[in-house]
């Protein structure tokens, strides 16, 4: 007998920038992905003002989804999904953000993709917003610092909830919201909330004045979507990484807490309706002046989420600063320390399947709501064999790793669990590098960092085993 639910959702996870490519057919507008140029591995990709010639942007061409989504349908398939996640890419059905009507050309791709994947028993687990928001809502209006883009989401969500009604049940709104917990780097307002901090800005102060529009509009669209289709389930996203204490000093172990606070309010907005009182009292004594109204905070009482999905890839360490501040201020870029328990991946990535297990635990302690686990996975170099094939055991121990201690969160722990659906399970564009070369795929994808190959899809050793503990239920790792 299986541990997991019969009706487990075992699926792979992707976003829409990271794989479609066909970034301007069918009308698709410019989205924030489309600014990027390729980074490397401890090389920041660069936001440029607009698309400009001579830039690689890795994302314009993905991996060709768009156009060969039908034979990667049959592929998924094969490999024995039950559920696919992916996004739907804002700027195809509103190329610009703001227009009255959507587009119709973007919107039949979403159905004809949903119609290809339930043909094969596959249901579609989609993320409204992940990482690729109308460039136009950043150069117009300054992205999610503007209490207007709550409309603008709002409109695209109620078009594609009435859409695609009968054909999606499973929803999340923002994807990671929380990575904008670090606010001292370009990245993650860009992506999150396309945020650009002009110079003399306090970024921290623009980040929760965007994180909260943001969970306003989550909330109005979970109203929404649960009036239009009462069978929704329409989940928050939240980045998961613990953050342990580096030592049992209680001043580490309270930066520890303080850390968990500033990376996770975003989850407790979201499930319980409520700003944390730390919070509250944090945004007061910093002098920050925020446009929270009391209309927001019962919007946010009346759209909390059905369930938590989450992405786990790592642990991270923190530590008190010698003076530390009594606010305990948490600053992801200078508090984390390494942590010598557990091993690094190449990009510098904190492996512990353990911390799963905690943050599966933390989660249900904390909200008390079902859990999806919708990304997680080993991003590395693969090296193909003098047949072309990959032997990625390393990939395959990571995974069953983790889904190990996810097994014991649920028959030792009791944590009620949905689904898993590792990320990037065939080969994408690395959101933080943009490279191709780190991979997570169990299906390979013939394209180099520069863009080269053919690219050609075949399994590798990660997608017989997957499939194999697919068919167990998750029994035979
Ligand atoms: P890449 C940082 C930390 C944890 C997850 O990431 C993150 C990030 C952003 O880089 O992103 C999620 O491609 C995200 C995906 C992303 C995946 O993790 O940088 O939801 O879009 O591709 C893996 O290795």
């Amino acid at each position: 007998m299986s541990q997991l639910r019969k009706d487990f959702l075992w699926g792979g996870a992707v976003a829409a920038h990271q794989l479609e490519g066909g970034w301007q057919a069918g009308g698709k507008g410019v989205s924030v992905a489309d600014v990027m140029t390729a980074g490397a591995n401890g090389v920041e990709r660069r936001i440029t003002d607009g698309v400009k010639p001579g830039e690689n942007y890795p994302n314009h061409e993905g991996i060709d989804f768009y156009h060969q989504y039908k034979s990667d349908v049959d592929l998924f398939a094969e490999l024995g999904l039950n559920c696919f996640r992916t996004s739907i890419a804002w700027t195809r059905i509103y190329p610009n953000g703001d227009e009255a009507e959507p587009n119709e050309a973007g919107l039949k791709f979403y159905d004809d993709l949903f119609d290809a994947l339930l043909a094969k028993g596959i249901q579609p687990v989609i993320t409204l917003s992940h990482f690729e928001m109308p460039y136009h809502l950043v150069k117009e209006y300054g992205g999610w610092r503007n209490r207007k883009v709550i409309q603008f989401f709002v409109n695209f969500a109620t078009t594609v909830f009435e859409r695609y009604k009968d054909k999606v049940k499973y929803w999340m709104t923002f994807n990671e919201i929380n990575n904008q917990a670090e606010y001292s780097g370009s990245f993650a307002l860009f992506t999150n909330s396309g945020v650009k901090v002009a110079p003399g800005e306090n970024a921290e102060a623009v980040m929760y004045q965007a994180a909260h529009y943001e969970c306003v509009a989550s909330a109005l669209a979970v109203q929404i979507g649960h009036q239009i289709n009462p069978d929704f389930q329409i989940g928050a996203m939240i980045a998961m990484v613990p953050l342990y204490p580096a030592s049992p000093d209680p001043r580490d172990v309270f930066k520890a807490e303080r850390a968990m606070q500033a990376r996770y309010w975003f989850a407790e907005v979201q499930a319980t309706g409520y700003y944390p009182a730390w919070l509250t009292k944090y945004q007061e004594n910093a002098g920050f002046d925020l446009d929270i109204t009391l209309e927001d905070r019962d919007v946010l009482q009346s759209g909390k989420v059905d369930y938590i999905g989450f992405s786990y890839y790592m642990s991270n360490t923190v530590h008190a600063k010698k003076n530390e501040p009594d606010s305990f201020k948490y600053e992801e870029s200078v508090d984390q320390v390494r942590n010598e328990t557990v091993p690094i991946s190449e990009w510098g990535w904190q492996i512990d399947p353990m911390g799963l297990r905690y943050a599966m635990n933390w989660f249900t302690d904390c909200f008390r709501l079902r859990l999806f686990i919708v990304e997680n996975g080993f991003g590395a170099v693969d090296k193909l064999d003098a047949n072309g094939h990959i032997h990625d055991d390393y990939r395959i121990s990571y995974l069953r790793d983790h889904i190990e201690q996810m097994k014991l969160a649920v028959a030792v722990d009791g944590v009620d669990l949905m689904g898993y659906t590792p990320w990037g399970f065939i080969d994408l564009v690395s959101a933080g590098t943009g490279q191709m070369s780190k991979r997570y795929g169990m299906i390979y994808v013939d394209k180099d960092d520069d863009g080269n190959g053919t690219l050609a899809r075949s399994k590798k050793d990660s997608f017989y085993w997957f499939q194999h503990v697919i068919a167990t239920n998750g029994e035979d790792l």
